[in-house]
């Protein structure tokens, strides 16, 4: 099934099952504190503006890291990668000529190369990814904080999001700052203390183990701080709600 229509059929079923009326109370609480996601549009917007406002009200939570006993023997991997002339040229390459762009409401933009992504100080995590189609595992991923990379480039103080693209063109998503600098927000390129597989994003992918699955947008090629979602694609902040999926996918 497309991920359109795989997407489409989840979201008839969440709007059978969503109440209205508090959910619209709640919606009018957010949006005096001015947590309202992107995509808070029609029925199901109320509840994800619910979910949005909840998580930011109410913690500044972290997500569970596990023993190394607890890694899954296998990661799984999920759709394809990216089949593109461009990509196999620079996977041919050894990545080398790989670049992440970091523009928008920053001080001083830049291009970096994977050895200066990596220059930074590294984390390493044992964290469970979970896809919304219901399966999971637990993985070990080490990367660079996204904070660090937002500090070298200095974000201006009036930005609110990170905009981040995929070299696959259709997959692109968006985090508020709080999400951006959250401490577990890796550029990750290690997965069980190997170079991040190409099926699991690498050389470069976004891990969020705070979001669902779909979030941890894989390939990533650039970052683009803003103040205003509505200029990119359909104005909801990612690609993900243009085919039903909720931008803000906290867990
Ligand atoms: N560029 C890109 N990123 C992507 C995807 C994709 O198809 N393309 N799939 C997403 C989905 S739906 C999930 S659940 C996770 C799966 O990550 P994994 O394959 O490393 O397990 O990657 C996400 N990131
Ligand atoms: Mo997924």
């Amino acid at each position: 099934m497309s991920i359109t229509s795989r997407r489409t059929l989840i979201r008839s079923g969440f709007a059978a099952a969503a109440g209205v009326s508090g959910l619209a109370i709640a919606t009018r609480l957010a949006r005096r504190s001015g947590l309202i996601p992107p995509d808070n549009v029609g029925v199901y917007g109320l509840g994800e503006t619910l979910n949005y406002a909840v998580h930011r009200l109410t913690s500044q939570s972290t997500a569970r890291e596990f023993p190394p006993s607890e890694i899954s023997k296998k990661p799984f991997v999920n759709e394809m990668a990216p089949p593109t002339a461009e990509f196999k040229r620079l996977q041919a390459g050894g990545f080398a000529e790989w670049r992440l762009a970091v523009d928008g409401m920053v001080e001083r933009p830049a291009s970096l190369s994977l050895v200066q992504v990596k220059s930074s100080p590294s984390r390493s995590q044992i964290t469970h990814l979970a896809c919304e189609e219901g399966w999971s595992y637990i993985a070990k991923w080490t990367g660079t904080p996204l904070a660090h990379v937002l500090e070298h480039v200095g974000v201006h103080p009036k930005a609110k999001y990170v905009v981040y693209f995929s070299i696959e063109k259709d997959w692109w998503d968006s985090i508020d700052l709080d999400e951006a600098r959250h401490p577990q927000t890796l550029l990750a390129y290690g997965l069980n203390d190997r170079e991040l597989p190409v099926g699991n994003g690498g050389p470069l992918r976004m891990r969020l183990p705070r979001q669902l699955g779909y979030k941890n947008v894989k390939f990533i090629t650039r970052l683009t701080l803003t103040d205003d979602l509505k200029k990119f694609g359909k104005g909801l902040g990612s690609a993900s709600p243009e085919g039903g999926y909720a931008w803000y996918a906290g867990i």
